[in-house]
């Protein structure tokens, strides 16, 4: 089987999938060293300067899954892949990995739907050997190299990674995988209050727990309500 596809460069590592799934085989991985338009949730931008993680790997799914459980899936892998280089990693549902309170990591599911699954893309930027970032980010952004002070061998870090990543969705689809107590255990957002948007309005809500379907259980005027990643976005100190 094939390890991953690597790329100088491209628009961005879940385009190229897009475009290409047809020819492309389940748990094909994509990786690229730079990404021209590189993307995150909501049509905003994934920036990178040529030193980090960015991959993508095709699920072609056999039966439907649940989909809203992918990003979870996805961050408990990235936690397990970080977790080796540093402490202190929080993941912030639904789909941010965190380090000191900054976004190290984020995820993009992207799907298409005919009459099943034609394709689900999880699309991973992982910070690496980045030593600053542009003024936007600065505040918000932290690469590993920023934390551990130690440049790493990313085509290295790609094997590790895509290890990791196929088996947990693997172990997921076996539901042998723990990533639902991954992203409890180290949730940035649970016991917290953030602000939740809801009917395009943001509103401070107390998040209780991720729940079972990769939804979270909120309290928001005094009743316990659940979101689903689709609908919301939290809005804490990040986007
Ligand atoms: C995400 O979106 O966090 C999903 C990012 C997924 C990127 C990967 S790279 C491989 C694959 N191919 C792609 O084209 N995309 C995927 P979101 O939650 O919307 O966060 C985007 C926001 O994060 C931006 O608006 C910035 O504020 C911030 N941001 C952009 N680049 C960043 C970086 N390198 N590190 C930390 N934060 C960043």
């Amino acid at each position: 089987m094939r390890k991953y596809i690597y790329f100088d460069e491209l628009t961005s590592t879940n385009d190229y999938i897009k475009e290409n799934y047809q020819s492309l085989s389940n748990l094909d991985i994509v990786v690229a060293k730079h990404q021209t338009k590189g993307k995150g949730r909501l049509s905003r931008d994934w920036e990178d300067g040529s030193n980090s993680i960015l991959l993508s790997m095709l699920i072609k799914p056999k039966k439907d899954l649940l989909v809203s459980l992918t990003p979870l899936v996805a961050s408990a892998a990235v936690y397990k892949f970080l977790k080796k280089y540093v402490d202190n990693i929080q993941i912030k549902w639904p789909n941010d990995i965190l380090v000191n309170g900054k976004k190290i990591a984020g995820i993009l599911v992207e799907t298409k739907y005919l009459e099943k699954f034609e394709y689900v893309i999880i699309g991973i930027g992982i910070n690496i050997n980045d030593e600053s970032f542009n003024k936007t980010l600065k505040d918000k952004a932290i690469s590993l190299y920023e934390v551990t002070g130690k440049k790493e061998n990313i085509l290295e870090m790609y094997e590790k990674i895509s290890e990791i990543l196929r088996k947990e969705y693997k172990l997921f689809l076996k539901e042998k995988s723990n990533y639902l107590e991954i992203n409890r255990i180290n949730s940035a957002i649970i016991g917290e209050e953030v602000f939740l948007k809801i009917d395009g309005k943001l509103e401070k809500v107390k998040v209780l727990n991720i729940m079972d379907d990769g939804s979270i259980l909120v309290n928001y005027n005094g009743q316990n309500k659940t979101f689903t990643s689709g609908e919301v976005t939290l809005n804490k100190n990040y986007n």
